[in-house]
């Protein structure tokens, strides 16, 4: 019985140090200046972190997911906003407060 049970931690313990290595999550920058997000398009991989930053001299504005009901707080001058992106797929966002301003996030596994 004893034995048995170490022989299978070898092997938990090199699964566990695999799914670490390949977790290891980035974190990316939007900038949101002259009412446009920079870049438009941003490829991150599922775990990854996005931050919008507000790069404008006195406007807020926020980051709605497009058919996902989910929208952050407006943020000001200075401010900025996260949001971690565990799941794979393809998020389309735009301004609340100015629908013409679009960006997508693209999460790949
Ligand atoms: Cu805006």
């Amino acid at each position: 019985m004893k034995s048995k049970a170490l022989g299978l931690k070898p092997l938990f313990v090199v699964a566990l140090a695999a799914a670490c290595a390949g977790a290891s999550a980035a974190d990316h920058e939007v900038s949101i200046e002259k009412y446009a997000f920079s870049p438009v398009e941003l490829r991150v991989r599922a775990g990854d972190t996005v931050t919008w930053v507000n790069n404008e001299k006195r406007v807020s504005h926020s980051v709605l997911f497009i058919g996902r009901s989910e929208e952050s707080e407006r943020f000001f001058p200075g401010e900025r906003w996260s949001r971690a992106f565990p799941e794979a797929g393809r998020y389309e966002y735009r301004c609340g407060p100015h629908p013409e301003m679009l960006g997508v996030v693209i999460v790949e596994d």
